[in-house]
């Protein structure tokens, strides 16, 4: 935790944003935006898939009044196998953790590859409140269920949600993700999910999806509220089925999405390679026009 105060986000990963900016600016001098709310999950910290840069540079522009972070944070079962933990993934526990402390409401709902945090469900660190699961009150009065979504799986499948392409076809998509981002990146072009363009390729997988939301979906009229909130399946979603809204705030592996809710209670998901890439277009014409 940066003990000086005064000093903005200096975090040494990531050289160049050693900015003057305050602390209601961004890295890149624009205002932070403020949200009301915001849902991130399957970041994945601790494994080689995670886009640490993407999720760091996601935070240092947006603020909110609550965070919820949807399960899949740390992935202790890829961490057993092989101890992997780069300096950036540091960065995004400190700049959590900072949040929490000047007051941003951090609830931490744990899912199945973090599921060694559900221990300590209704306990609370640093100002990080971890739950099994959370009702969300909309600005706008509707009641939004917040859950990981892996206990669906038994439901669905009695296999993890991955069984449509095995998990080791799976694992091999997301490491030569991270092969053709990593080239991508050299050539100066923007972040492209090669695993997310797959996924939805493959009949079975679009089919498995579709099932996932619905089930999710049919539990929260169950249950009597007005939508529902999760992550687990690495697709962001916004979808009616009947009565119930559907929301799922992606992954931070393939989509790089978070969910939003603004101040008047509208939904909202944002792509952030899709912002970044515009961004730095926006940057590189002013450059060329000066
Ligand atoms: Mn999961």
């Amino acid at each position: 935790m940066d003990q000086n105060q005064s000093k903005p986000d200096s975090i040494g990963a990531f050289g160049m944003r050693q900015s003057k900016a305050g602390p209601g600016l961004s890295p890149s001098g624009s205002p932070r935006r403020r949200y009301r709310t915001i849902w991130i999950s399957d970041v994945h910290l601790g494994t080689r898939g995670c886009n640490a840069r993407l999720l760091i540079d996601f935070l240092d522009h947006v603020d909110s009044d609550t965070l919820y972070l949807v399960g899949d944070i740390i992935d202790g079962w890829r961490m057993k196998k092989r101890f992997y933990w780069p300096e950036p993934h540091n960065a995004i526990l400190r700049r959590v953790m900072k949040r929490a402390k000047r007051g941003t409401r951090v609830v931490y709902v744990p899912g199945n590859h973090d599921e060694m945090f559900r221990q300590f469900t209704g306990m609370s660190f640093g100002g990080v409140e971890i739950r099994r699961r959370a009702i969300h009150v909309a600005a706008d009065g509707r009641r939004l269920l917040v859950l990981h979504g892996d206990e669906f799986d038994a439901v669905m499948l009695a296999h993890r949600w991955l069984a449509f392409l095995g998990d080791t076809a799976y694992t091999l998509l997301l490491k030569l993700n991270v092969i053709v981002n990593g080239v991508r990146r050299k050539l100066g072009l923007p972040y492209w999910s090669l695993s997310k363009h797959a996924k939805h390729k493959v009949k079975n997988a679009v089919e498995f999806i579709s099932r996932f939301e619905e089930t999710v979906a049919r539990e929260a009229a169950r249950l009597g509220v007005d939508g529902v909130v999760c992550g687990h399946i690495h697709t962001a979603e916004t979808r009616r089925f009947g009565d119930v809204l559907y929301y799922n705030d992606g992954d931070w592996v393939e989509g790089c999405t978070a969910l939003v809710e603004h101040r008047d209670g509208r939904m909202e998901i944002l792509h952030w390679a899709e912002e970044v890439a515009a961004r730095e277009h926006a940057s590189a014409a002013a450059r060329a026009a000066a």
